[in-house]
Formats: C-alpha cells, sequence, structure tokens
C-alpha cells in the first residue's frame, strides 16, 4: 500500500470512532481476516470433515475476534494522537489537524508519485523541473493557461484555485501537495489536508504568512524580535499616539508582495491618509528600521522535524522588488549563525513542513529583527540552483516527501540577479543575451512568460566566482550590457 493510502487510513480510524471501527475496520476486514486464519486452522488441524463447514464453524469467533483487534487498534490510535497533541501543544484543546499530521513519522513518498502544487508561476516551473528530474509526476493548479509551470507538468488544471472539480482531482491523484504562492486559497489547501492528503505548507502556515498582522504577532509570540508595529483594523487604530511606530512605512495586512501594497509615512497625518488610500483594508504600521543590509534564510523543515537551512544570502532590493542576492552574506559569521538559528526556531513554531524562507533586518549593533517570512522557496534561494549541493526546489520536493533534506554546502561564492521586464525592449525584443550567456561562469535560468511587463520577474542568472564580491562585480557588468 503506498505509504499516503496508509497514513489516510490511519487518519480514518482515528476519527472513526468506535462504532464506524468495528463495523467497517473491525468486523469487516479484520473479522474476515481472522475467519480465514481460524478457518485454515480449523481445517488444517481441525476435526470437522471438510474445509468450508470447518471455515463457517469459525466465522463467529473471527468476526469476534476481529472486532475486539479492530477495538483495540482504535484505542491505540487515539492514545497515539492524545499523546502527539499534548507535545505539540499543551494548551491547545481542538488542535488543527496539520498539527497532529506532520508530527508523524512518515513514511517517504517515493517517485513515480504524483505530487500536487498550487500555483504555476517562477517557483512551480522550478519546483516542477526538480520533481521531474527526480522521477515524480507533478500537477499543477493555476488559473493562467500560460502558467509557466505548465511548460513540465504532466497535469495541468487550468482552473481557479478554488474549483472544486479541480481541488478533488488533486485530492483523487496526488499523494502531496505544495503551494509556491501565498496568496493562492489557505481554505483549499485546508480541505486538500482534510482529504487525508499531505499538504506542506499547512493551510494553517500560509494563512499566518498571508496576513500581516497574524504574522507579526506570531514572531513576536514565539519569542522572537520584530519591528516595532501596529495593527490598523480600522482608522481608530491609528487615533493615538504614533511616534513609536514613525517615521513608518504602512502596509496592507493581506496581498502584498514585491513592494505593492505598501507606503512610506512620516507623520500620522500621513499615516492615516494612507490608510484611505489603501480603502481602509486593515493594515500594519511598522517602524522603519536603520538597516545595516537585509538577509534571509531559507529554511526546510520536514514532518518529523528534520531541519535544514541555506547559507544565509544578503539581499539588495530596487524598487520594493529584489535586484541581487549575493551568498555568503557579508555579515560576521555570528549573525549568520543567529539568523539561521531564528528561522530554525520559527519553524518549529509553526510546526512548518517545507521550505520556507526568513527575511531579516541587520540592524546597528548586531541586532537582527525578522521582517517577513515566505510560505515557500524564495527568490533570494535562487542562488541554490547553480550553488549548493542541493537547491531550495529539490528540498521542497524532499520535504514534502518525508525525505531527509540535502546537503546544503555553498559550492562556489555567487551573486543571483533578478531579470525584469523592464529588460526587455518594449517592442518585446530580448535583452542581450550574449553578454550574459558568453560568460563561462553565468547561468540563465528564464520563466517562460509571455508578457515582459515592468518590474515582472522574467528570470535570473547567477555569476559564480572564487570570492562573493568578485562575483558581484561581473554580475553587475552583465546586468549594465543586458
Ligand atoms: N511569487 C510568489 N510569491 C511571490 C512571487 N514572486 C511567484 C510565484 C507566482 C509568480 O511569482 O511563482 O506564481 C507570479 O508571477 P507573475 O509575474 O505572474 O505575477
Amino acid at each position: 500500500m503506498p505509504p499516503d493510502q496508509e497514513q489516510l487510513r490511519w487518519q480514518r480510524i482515528r476519527e472513526g470512532g468506535p462504532w464506524r471501527s468495528i463495523l467497517f475496520a473491525g468486523a469487516l476486514s479484520w473479522g474476515g481476516a481472522f475467519s480465514l486464519l481460524f478457518a485454515t486452522a480449523q481445517g488444517l488441524f481441525g476435526d470437522a470433515p471438510n474445509f468450508w463447514f470447518s471455515a463457517l464453524k469459525a466465522l463467529p469467533t473471527g468476526l469476534v475476534a476481529g472486532g475486539i483487534f479492530g477495538w483495540a487498534r482504535w484505542g491505540y490510535a487515539l492514545l497515539e494522537d492524545r499523546r502527539t497533541r499534548r507535545a505539540v501543544d499543551p494548551d491547545e484543546e481542538k488542535p488543527k489537524r496539520t498539527i497532529k499530521m506532520t508530527q508523524k513519522k512518515n513514511k517517504p513518498i517515493l517517485p513515480p508519485a504524483m505530487l500536487g502544487i498550487l500555483g504555476g508561476g517562477q517557483l512551480g516551473r522550478m519546483f516542477t523541473v526538480a520533481a521531474k528530474t527526480m522521477g515524480y509526476r507533478v500537477t499543477v493548479l493555476d488559473p493562467d493557461p500560460h502558467a509557466p509551470a505548465a511548460d513540465y507538468a504532466d497535469v495541468h488544471l487550468c482552473l481557479p484555485y478554488t474549483d472544486p472539480q479541480a481541488l478533488q482531482q488533486l485530492a483523487d491523484t496526488c499523494a502531496a501537495i505544495t503551494t509556491e504562492f501565498e496568496n493562492v486559497n489557505a481554505d483549499s489547501m485546508r480541505w486538500l489536508a482534510k482529504q487525508g492528503i499531505p499538504v506542506c505548507p499547512s493551510g494553517d502556515c500560509v494563512a499566518i504568512a498571508q496576513n500581516r498582522i497574524v504574522e507579526k504577532t506570531f514572531i513576536r509570540d514565539a519569542g522572537l524580535a520584530v519591528a516595532p508595529f501596529i495593527a490598523a483594523n480600522t482608522a481608530a487604530d491609528l487615533e493615538g499616539d504614533l511616534s513609536e511606530f514613525l517615521p513608518g512605512i504602512l502596509k496592507t495586512a493581506r496581498l502584498g508582495y514585491d513592494g505593492k501594497g505598501q507606503v512610506r509615512v512620516k507623520t500620522a497625518e500621513e499615516a492615516r491618509f494612507a490608510l484611505g488610500e489603501f480603502k481602509h483594508q486593515p493594515c500594519v504600521l511598522e517602524k522603519m528600521m536603520p538597516l545595516v543590509c537585509e538577509v534571509s534564510a531559507v529554511v526546510t523543515r520536514t514532518a518529523s522535524g528534520e531541519i535544514a537551512c541555506f547559507p544565509i544570502a544578503e539581499n539588495e532590493h530596487a524598487n520594493g522588488i529584489l535586484d541581487v542576492s549575493i551568498a555568503p552574506a557579508r555579515v560576521k559569521p555570528e549573525i549568520a549563525e543567529r539568523a539561521q538559528a531564528m528561522a530554525q526556531q520559527l519553524a518549529a513554531a509553526l510546526n512548518y513542513v517545507g521550505v520556507m524562507a526568513v527575511e531579516f533586518f541587520v540592524l546597528e549593533g548586531d541586532e537582527l529583527v525578522i521582517n517577513e517570512i515566505a510560505p515557500r522557496p524564495h527568490n533570494s534561494g535562487h542562488y541554490t540552483l547553480d550553488a549548493t549541493l542541493t537547491d531550495q526546489f529539490e528540498q521542497q520536493v524532499r520535504a514534502m516527501c518525508n525525505l531527509t533534506p540535502g546537503k546544503t554546502d555553498l559550492v562556489s561564492p555567487v551573486a543571483m540577479i533578478n531579470l525584469l521586464g523592464d529588460a526587455w525592449g518594449t517592442d518585446g525584443s530580448e535583452p542581450n543575451w550574449e553578454a550574459l550567456l558568453s560568460a563561462a561562469n553565468a547561468k540563465l535560468h528564464l520563466y517562460g512568460k509571455k508578457d515582459a511587463r515592468p518590474g515582472r520577474k522574467m528570470g535570473h542568472y547567477n555569476v559564480l566566482a572564487e570570492a562573493v564580491d568578485q562575483a558581484l562585480a561581473q554580475a553587475r557588468a552583465i546586468q549594465s550590457q543586458l
């Protein structure tokens, strides 16, 4: 029986209660099995005239024994379940399904199992390539007929993330499901988990990352540092003294990435005005921090709690969009280690399964505060495609398939530069690829997107060199020629 089916069966037994357990699991399957066993024993060693008569005679005993065994199995599953819940969260009376599922030592899901992914953008595409390379099959759910991942996927369900039939097909055909886009519907993910499919990360983790207020509160409650912030659910929340959070950035609580949905504010009046501009949707006002630099950690955590963290990347943004990432980050080793430890602590606090990125601000005095998390592989982890022993997309496959995370050693210093739509001509002409591809140490990754809009991530390239500054200088030189 495939591992996911075994897990599903245990979950059904746990949730079915004693009656269903006796009637279905106990009396029918185990009862049948016990009868057969008794009958064979009777037929072989008993004194009845023939085998079938023995079987008939042994049937009631077999059914009773099977029923008792069914009870025992259910009782054991319940006990194990309670133990796991207590270990995970002693205060939670009704823990979420994902919490208990992810604590089990699950069996590996092996090729050629079908893996599902919600979202088929560039991250889904690179995930699909990694999964296909390892021999898995992939189903992508993305409403865009030109979804970049569809070029490689075995199945493209070109339907909305909430489409019941698409979700049913994922549930029926996939051994595990992941996502690549945090604005994907968390309830769709919860529904899939309810069908017994391992969903990594859980809908609950995605829901936390989808709302900046919930996200920052969670991080703070986990004992980790965030920039001072105030939740602005309504205009009234911004009426009091805001000096603690100013100058600051007002960010919409939901649906913001790549600099979308945020504005810098210097005064309380500006903050209130900006809230009006965002049509009074829930926002957070966050104090602007005096940054030395920004770094990020991409961490992988499996259902059994194994954790691996990639080397810390140092990031620079342009117009709110990641421009360049370099590894190793040019920070003290102690800071890099602390960032990795914080990312791992957060992943454990979330009971996270999959690949997660944690973005940090490095402040004066070597202080580290968490900016935000992304419940998926991350743009700042694209350097791993060419510069580490395992890349972040293989890690995503490994985590969702209950495999040990691959080794994350950096093989070479690297600089990753994003290729935005701005590099394409207004007439759709291509950038000067020759300038890039003629360098033997530059690696081009294009996402196959149809429309090159300004600010749209179309691809990236990695430059590998002996020293990180050398890699960065060469990557910048190439950028200026594109
Ligand atoms: N993405 C997800 N969160 C942030 C980013 N950048 C990736 C995902 C998603 C794609 O960007 O892969 O599917 C969407 O890109 P676009 O250009 O279609 O908006």
